[in-house]
């Protein structure tokens, strides 16, 4: 992910790339690999928090604690008197919506989890929240299409541009947010409006939405113009949370958790390797919905001190693995299709 890219990624990058946890401003979905080691035995409270069989994690994704990334620092200040959806382009009756109005169209609520197509393997710019909102195609059809349309172009307050092919936007799964896990969208988050595009990277979800224009031709969003992939298809992936990478533990018993996720492709199985045991299949929490991620969790007592590797792979709902590049322990950066590759963590097992 190239530099100007990552400026404003609050949370990016923090996973594999030897920057350390310990900089992201925030905790993002590491933090409980810390409290494994601390509270093995106890039965851990933490707001928000789920104890899958002793794999403490969020299975939904606090607002605050949800990922960022924006191309500018700036957010937005959005006045409610004055936001209106403008929906035009390749339509009989252009018109323009309050969000008042949009309220009172809500026909949508569910999980989504949305990932940054610049996250890394192992990186953190992944989330899942609760989204409340309006299906896409019922915004569009009352504006009338023309015939001859081939994508619809999303137009942001703040200059952020993307579009998703018309077959997409017609097809019920895309809606339109006002609301994250019960609450107004945070500013930050693209208050008042934001599309929610499952199981396809972030960037198409676009924040601030202020016009929805319907075009003939194969429009190019701000990260596509450089080159980042216009399909933006999440691939099957999936990443250790816990224990933490580095971590020295003492012997002992331990869960090994994480979290899979495979958009479009669904997941299937998630299977561990640890150094000196062959993959073993780890056991699935069904997820809270289709298009959230889903936690997986096993059992490990080491037999042995000194350093142990451990690996994760999640299969897709067709049963094909996610991609792991020429050797296991080798990734692909993430221009311009996505991060590809199995993540390896490193734990050292000592008497303290
Ligand atoms: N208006 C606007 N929308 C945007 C962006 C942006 O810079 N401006 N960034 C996109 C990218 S690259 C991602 S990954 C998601 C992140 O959404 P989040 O910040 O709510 O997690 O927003 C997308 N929508
Ligand atoms: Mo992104």
């Amino acid at each position: 992910m190239e530099c100007t890219r990552r400026a404003f990624m609050r949370n990016v990058g923090v996973g594999t790339l030897g920057l350390g946890f310990g900089v992201s401003v925030f905790p993002g979905i590491y933090q409980y690999a810390e409290a494994q080691t601390q509270t093995q035995g106890h039965d851990v409270h933490m707001k928000g928090t789920i104890n899958f069989k002793g794999f403490i994690a969020k299975e939904v994704t606090p607002n605050d604690e949800f990922y960022i990334t924006s191309y500018s620092p700036k957010v937005p200040d959005i006045s409610l008197d004055k936001f209106r959806l403008r929906v035009e382009g390749l339509v009989e009756n252009p018109y323009a919506l309050t969000l008042k109005e949009l309220e009172a169209m809500q026909d949508k609520r569910g999980y989504v989890t949305l990932e940054c197509i610049g996250n890394p393997v192992g990186g953190n710019a992944i989330s899942n929240a609760l989204w409340d909102g309006v299906t896409l195609r019922k915004i569009l059809e009352k504006a009338n299409p023309n015939p001859g349309v081939i994508k619809a172009a999303f137009f942001a307050a703040e200059g952020y541009t993307d579009s998703i092919p018309y077959e997409l936007a017609l097809s019920e799964e895309v809606f339109l947010a006002f609301r994250m896990n019960g609450e107004p969208l945070p500013p930050e988050h693209g208050y008042p409006l934001r599309v929610i595009v499952p199981g396809i990277f972030g960037m198409k979800n676009v924040k601030w939405l202020s016009k929805i224009e319907l075009v003939n031709y194969d429009f190019k969003g701000y990260w596509e113009k450089t080159g980042w992939s216009d399909e933006a298809v999440i691939p099957q992936m999936s990443e250790v949370l816990m224990p933490m990478d580095g971590k020295r533990i003492p012997p002992g018993h331990y869960v090994i958790g994480g979290i899979a996720f495979g958009g479009r492709h669904g997941i299937s199985r998630v299977q561990v390797f640890v150094e000196g045991q062959n993959w073993q299949e780890a056991e699935l929490k069904p997820p809270v919905s289709k298009w959230a991620w889903t936690l997986w969790r096993c059992e490990w007592t080491p037999t042995r001190e000194g350093d142990f590797s451990i690996r994760v792979r999640a299969y897709d709902r067709s049963g094909e693995p996610q991609e792991s590049p020429s050797l296991l322990g080798r990734v692909l950066g993430s221009y311009p299709d996505g991060a590809r590759g199995i993540e390896t963590i490193h734990i050292t097992v000592e008497k303290p």
